[in-house]
């Protein structure tokens, strides 16, 4: 633990937090906010300096579900121990939060940040740049409470600029768009303005876009590694293993985090249609109100789309989407029957069977 005080305000804390940890003050808990998940210990800055923390028995024992566990982000209720090291006692509610379905087969949510201000959507406009890869973070950040932000990196390599920025601002909506080049330090005073005493941003994106490189500049320090990507198709190579949130010089915090692979839903759809407002305006207008927009007369999708007013691309994009959170519906519904059922027997069986229904084998 270091000794140098911090004052919480520079780093997110305000009335909200304060009212939610009142019942925790009177018990001689200190807040504290998670800067770095690790194995089995947290990393903590609280007033008194950075404390190492795990959760308490008693929380891990309360948290049946994986997505009330800390994440980067969250501000904890901690108990200071004699060693410099803190005991988490509980999670604060929060002010937002980012989340994905888990990689792989289970049905779970696994959230990843909580209570961040601004999300930079972060592309590289090399081999890297997919408009559907930004509708997809769009859709995921859309829901967040975390306003998202689109930013396009590595402007000095891309001979169509213009070009692309078209393609995004057709898919954007309101959301500001950035171009720049971290590389040669061009353009990034556009996205300063996001970084304010008090406010949390995060970067998210594939690997090797170039968020560590932009983290760097910021900071005015090299002090994330970085690696080159392959020259091939730009894929980078996972260089950011952890997430991590660093306090900036002026106040306010940045989170650096590794590029994901694996980018599902985690949604009632309704991010969707925000994403997608276009589409849905759109179907309102078809004659029948069960359109299906394949082949009934009347139909204003096909008609935007033979016009030229709506990509049949982007069509296609969100009926896949449509379609990943209808197949996320039913996997969480069953879920839910299950475990309705398993309520009435034993505890072992109920595991048993919400194990199974995860491991979506059966
Ligand atoms: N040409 C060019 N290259 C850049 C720019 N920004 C970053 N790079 C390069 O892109 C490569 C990947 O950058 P990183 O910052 O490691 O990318 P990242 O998004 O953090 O990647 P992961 O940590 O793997 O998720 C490095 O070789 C950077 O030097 C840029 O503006 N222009
Ligand atoms: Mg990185
Ligand atoms: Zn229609």
């Amino acid at each position: 633990m270091d000794n140098s005080s911090i004052d919480l305000e520079t780093i997110g804390w305000d009335s909200y937090f304060e009212d939610n940890f009142t019942e925790f003050k009177e018990e001689g808990f200190i807040p504290g906010r998670i800067t770095e998940v690790q194995r089995k210990s947290f990393m903590v800055i609280t007033e008194l300096g950075e404390i190492e923390s795990r959760v308490s028995g008693k929380f891990r024992f309360n948290s049946q579900d994986k997505s009330n566990f800390p994440v980067v982000g969250d501000w904890v209720a901690i108990k200071t121990e004699i060693n410099n090291k803190g005991t988490i006692q509980e999670v604060l509610p929060r002010k937002s939060k980012f989340s994905r379905k888990i990689a792989g087969k289970l049905t779970e949510e696994q959230v990843l940040l909580a209570n961040v201000d601004v999300v930079l959507i972060v592309s590289g406009l090399d081999h890297d740049f997919n408009i559907q890869r930004i509708e997809r973070y769009l859709t995921l950040v859309s829901k967040s409470g975390a306003r998202p932000v689109i930013v396009l990196n590595k402007s000095d390599i891309c001979e169509d600029i213009d070009q692309k920025l078209e393609e995004v601002k057709k898919i954007a909506s309101n959301v500001p768009i950035h171009n720049l080049s971290a590389e040669l330090n061009e353009g990034l005073d556009s996205i300063e303005q996001y970084l304010e005493k008090g406010k949390t941003i995060a970067l998210l994106g594939s690997s090797g876009v170039g968020k560590s490189t932009i983290i760097n500049k910021l900071l005015g320090t090299n002090r994330q590694k970085v690696s080159s990507v392959r020259k091939s198709d730009s894929h980078g190579r996972h260089t950011t293993t952890f997430r991590e949130m660093i306090m900036l010089p002026n106040g306010g915090m940045i989170i650096d985090n590794p590029g994901m692979r694996e980018l599902q839903l985690w949604s009632d759809g309704e991010d969707v249609s925000d994403v997608f407002s276009d589409i849905e305006l759109l179907s309102d207008k078809c004659r029948f109100s069960d359109c299906t927009h394949i082949s009934e007369p009347g139909c204003a999708v096909k008609d935007a789309i033979e016009k030229g007013e709506l990509e049949a691309r982007r069509y296609e994009h969100y009926l896949k989407l449509k379609k990943e959170i209808e197949y996320l519906n039913i996997k969480k519904n069953e879920m839910g029957r299950v475990t309705e059922k398993a309520r009435g027997r034993g505890m072992s069986k109920k595991i048993k069977l919400i194990r199974k229904m995860r491991s979506d084998k059966y």
